[in-house]
This record gives structure tokens, C-alpha cells and sequence, in this order.
């Protein structure tokens, strides 16, 4: 009987840790999408976040130009390394799909190197779909010269949706 007892308490907890996931649902509109390897999830897709738990990452400030925009802005969101810890990432690079279907590769050295950001503002302003947002990746091109060429304007992929950690 005792025994009996034990292993339904033992199923049980089993079942509920099965069911649990690490990081907590989305109560908002889901904006970005993260799966492939990662440790941390909140669903069956992997990580999904709403704008509230884009917000309390870890935030980053890049000031530069690009290739698109002339002059010289602010601009912040997450830290993309920082993202990435949070899901426990464990890949060597990620893949970059924007909401046209833009898909780019980025290396996690080249991520952690140049402290790459997920950005979602725009000198103070919130990026929207009908511009770069909701996630611009941003280089600091304006520190570091050696990333003005085709290579990293390519991998500044705007209106990103998705990230799959390969
Ligand atoms: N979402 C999205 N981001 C993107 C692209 C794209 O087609 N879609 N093109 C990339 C490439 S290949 C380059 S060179 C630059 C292009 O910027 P431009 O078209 O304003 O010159 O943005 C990058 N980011
Ligand atoms: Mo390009």
C-alpha cells in the first residue's frame, strides 16, 4: 500500500515536470519566435515571447549609421547574446527569418564579438512591421569600420521574426 502510494506520488511528480516549462507563456501578442537548440521553452515551438518579456531582457544601446540609414542613431533592444543565454542556447550560430522570408545565418562568435542587438528602437521610437521592427538586427558600424561591407549589411536583417539556434 505504502509502496503503492509512493509511486503514484513519484508518477505524479513526473507528469507535472513534463508538463512545466521553464520560461513562462506569453499572456500578450506573440512577436518573436525561438526554437532549435535551446534548454529553455514555454511551448512545444520553443520559446515564445510577447512584447512584456521582450522588454525585461537585458538591453543593449548601439549608436551608428548603416547602409539604410544615413544618419547617425541610437538604437536599443536586447542584447542578442542575452536573448540567447535566456534560452539557454547551444548552438554555434543562429538562423535569422524576417516576415518576408529573409532568412540570414550569424555566428554566436560574431554575436558575442561585436555585441550584436536585437534592436526594436530607433532613436526612442518603437520600430514597427511597416519599417525595420519589430526586431532590426544592428551592427556597430560606426565603431568598428571593418564591418562596412556586404557581408554584415546583409546580415542586418529587418522586421525579424524568428530565430533558430543551430
Ligand atoms: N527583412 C529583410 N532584411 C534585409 C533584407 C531583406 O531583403 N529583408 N536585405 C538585406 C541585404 S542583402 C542588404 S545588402 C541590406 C539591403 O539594404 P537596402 O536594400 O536598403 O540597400 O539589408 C538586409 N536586410
Ligand atoms: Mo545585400
Amino acid at each position: 500500500m505504502r509502496k503503492t502510494v509512493f509511486l503514484s506520488i513519484v508518477g505524479l511528480f513526473c507528469l507535472v515536470s513534463f508538463a512545466a516549462f521553464a520560461i513562462t507563456a506569453p499572456t500578450g501578442d506573440p512577436i518573436l519566435w525561438v526554437s532549435g537548440n535551446i534548454t529553455q521553452t514555454n511551448s512545444d515551438q520553443g520559446a515564445i515571447f510577447d512584447r512584456a518579456m521582450i522588454d525585461k531582457l537585458e538591453h543593449g544601446s548601439i549608436t551608428t549609421n548603416n547602409h539604410v540609414v544615413e544618419d547617425v542613431v541610437e538604437y536599443t533592444g536586447p542584447r542578442l547574446e542575452s536573448l540567447l543565454d535566456y534560452v539557454g542556447a547551444f548552438g554555434d550560430s543562429i538562423k535569422v527569418i524576417a516576415w518576408d522570408d529573409y532568412i540570414i545565418t550569424i555566428s554566436r562568435d560574431v554575436i558575442r564579438k561585436y555585441d550584436v542587438l536585437l534592436a526594436t528602437d530607433e532613436a526612442g521610437q518603437r520600430m514597427t512591421i511597416d519599417g525595420k521592427g519589430p526586431f532590426f538586427v544592428v551592427f556597430p558600424f560606426a565603431d568598428h569600420a571593418e564591418l562596412r561591407n556586404d557581408l554584415y549589411y546583409s546580415l542586418s536583417a529587418w522586421q525579424v521574426k524568428e530565430i533558430i539556434v543551430e
